[in-house]
């Protein structure tokens, strides 16, 4: 090799080398597994952020509970930012955030469209802002779809749950519904579920299809799914502040318009993966019944609804302006 071909080979190296070092690397925290569609908006999101900041950020994705299988840890860990980026349900932010407990309140939206149009709206979006004093950025909204009861023995209605124990996310208001239904709520992290199931400590749990088949295989365990859809909890993906703040005006712009676009992606995946989950579920051996009348469920939670609801009344005014005309 010539002189001057061995320069240019080395400034060539030299600048990869360089280029590759200078790549800041974030680590995003997702309990579900690959392939789940809020970890195949974790990936879009990844691949977007990479392609919005010409590849001066690598988001790597930590998918299956990898880093906890407990969401408060999870949090935790994005609040000290050992993790810099995580999704996680609304329902587990709650316990770090009071305004976002306004979705652990049952029965709160009419429909998904009823949701998105809050959730999409100025108000709706501005929630996602509010975070910043617990430390953290809201980045987007992503459809979790609803949640019902599952158990280890038959049920039908509400008055099933009557002393039964079912395990809630850790959060007191969650805590509170279960019980305003006639149950005993014991708050556990996600990865202890199957196993509680198993060994009778709980007799059950509450989650949407693709957690319940998909994500956790407690249908394995607990075959009676009774579609009451208590809850409809937003999932979110969200930063830690300090790391943020540390980004430049573009590369934060970058990271929003990368959100923002996966959005739509993640809602069409979980609309395909829904049915997908509760076909798997029946052909597993769940047996799934249909709640005709919710009345019952929620004349349950009225009082509950009735106490808790004040806190939010600026919210829950914004969230009744985008109900659906029928
Ligand atoms: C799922 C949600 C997870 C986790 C889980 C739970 O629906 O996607 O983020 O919160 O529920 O019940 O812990």
């Amino acid at each position: 090799m010539n002189l001057k071909r061995s320069v240019i080979v080395a400034l060539v190296l030299t600048a990869f080398v360089f280029s590759v070092s200078a790549q800041k690397v974030l680590k995003l925290a997702e309990i579900h597994p690959q392939g789940y569609p809020t970890e195949l908006a974790d990936e879009e999101f990844a691949k977007l952020v990479a392609k919005y900041t010409n590849g001066q950020f690598k988001v790597d994705i930590f998918p299956g509970g990898s880093i906890s299988g407990d969401e408060k840890v999870v949090i935790e860990q994005v609040k000290i930012n050992a993790v810099s980026i995580a999704r996680v349900s609304s329902g587990a932010l709650g316990s770090f955030n009071a305004q976002l407990n306004v979705f652990s309140l049952p029965y709160l939206f009419d429909s998904s469209d009823h949701m998105w149009n809050f959730l999409l709206s100025p108000y709706g979006q501005k929630m996602l802002a509010d975070l910043a004093p617990s430390g953290f950025v809201g980045l987007c909204w992503y459809d979790g779809g609803s949640r019902s009861f599952y158990a280890n023995y038959p049920l039908n209605t509400i008055a099933d749950l009557k002393g039964k124990k079912f395990r809630v996310m850790p959060n007191n208001l969650l805590v509170k519904m279960v019980e305003a239904m006639g149950a005993s709520a014991v708050p556990m992290a996600a990865g202890q579920v199957f196993s509680a199931i198993q060994t009778g400590v709980i007799d059950g749990a509450e989650n949407n299809a693709p957690s319940y088949v998909m994500s956790f295989n407690h249908y394995q365990v607990a075959k009676y799914y009774m579609l009451d859809e208590h809850l409809r909890l937003p999932e979110v993906l969200f930063m830690n502040k300090g790391a943020w703040d540390k980004l430049s005006k573009d590369d934060q712009a970058a990271f929003r318009k990368a959100a923002s676009e996966t959005v739509a992606f993640q809602r069409k995946a979980w609309n395909d993966y829904d049915v997908k989950a509760m076909a798997a579920g029946k052909a597993g051996g769940s047996i799934v019944v249909e709640v005709k009348d919710k009345t019952p469920f929620k004349n349950a939670v009225k009082d509950l609804v009735a106490t808790e609801g004040p806190a939010f009344a600026e919210t829950l005014k914004a969230i009744d302006a985008a109900r659906i005309k029928k």
